[in-house]
């Protein structure tokens, strides 16, 4: 199976309008490689402005997170219906920062994955242990749980489509990276435990991406792993031309 390499940015909270357009400007024919999908997740604010500024290239837009319910009193959220009327493709679902600092849980990861769906926009659904569960040897349980809740109650069709990123939360925004053979160890293991939830065939289709502190000189190295498709990339894909250079060295 053939999967193709998907290199998603996450701005987190970075860049105002005119700087996202002009990232964009930037990076057109440079981050547009063949064979390679080029994302850019940007705050709510910059969304609108990014899908004209991509039209008449390959570069995809997405969102960092939204709610489950259609509408509602939901004071500062953002909704599926919403991203889809802006043409947002891909929403990062379950980042560690949310599930930290805006109680997101296994729960609301799911029900988020499901809305999106329902929406037509694609999640890049994050999972990754923290370094106490590293050093307690639970990393593989601490996926298992939180791939497992992710995909409840997904159909096949549905669940081949899921983008998964692995993040180990210790290596984010630290400097300090997985190895690639760390990271395609617990890879396999997410994709083998797909592979029990549904078949191989779905397993085989799921792009798995590594996140961490991945960076123009790593790249390469991560995307060798037999089972990494991809990075979710947060400092390194600020700058241009360091993002330019991560899509490039995905391929
Ligand atoms: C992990 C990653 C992007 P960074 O959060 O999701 O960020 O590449 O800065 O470690």
């Amino acid at each position: 199976m053939t999967r193709t390499p998907i290199i998603a940015g996450n701005w987190k909270m970075f860049k105002t309008v005119s700087e996202a357009t002009a990232f964009v400007n930037e990076i057109k024919g440079g981050a547009e490689v063949a064979g390679v999908e080029s994302v850019v997740c940007a705050p709510y604010t910059c969304l609108p402005a990014l899908v004209e500024a991509v039209k008449g290239t390959s570069i995809k837009v997405g969102a960092q997170n939204m709610h489950w319910e259609e509408n509602g009193a939901f004071t500062g959220e953002i909704s599926g219906l919403m991203l889809q009327d802006l043409g947002v493709h891909y929403v990062i679902i379950g980042h560690s920062e949310r599930r930290a600092y805006y109680a997101e849980t296994d729960e609301t990861v799911n029900k988020k994955v499901h809305a999106a769906f329902k929406y037509g926009v694609t999640p890049i659904v994050c999972v990754g242990e923290k370094l106490e569960e590293r050093e307690a040897g639970q990393t593989k349980d601490v996926c298992k749980v939180q791939t497992e809740a992710a995909f409840a109650g997904l159909s096949a069709e549905l669940a081949k489509q899921v983008v998964v990123a692995y993040e180990p939360i210790w290596a984010i925004g630290t400097g300090k990276s997985s190895t690639a053979a760390d990271a395609q160890d617990v890879i396999g293991y997410i994709r083998s435990l797909i592979a029990a939830l549904y078949d191989s065939s779905v397993a085989d289709a799921v792009r798995i991406q590594y996140g961490g502190s991945v960076k123009p000189n790593n790249v390469t190295e991560y995307m060798g792993e037999q089972d990494i498709d991809g990075a979710l990339v947060g400092g390194a894909s600020l700058e241009p031309a360091s993002y330019i250079a991560l899509v490039q060295g995905a391929k």
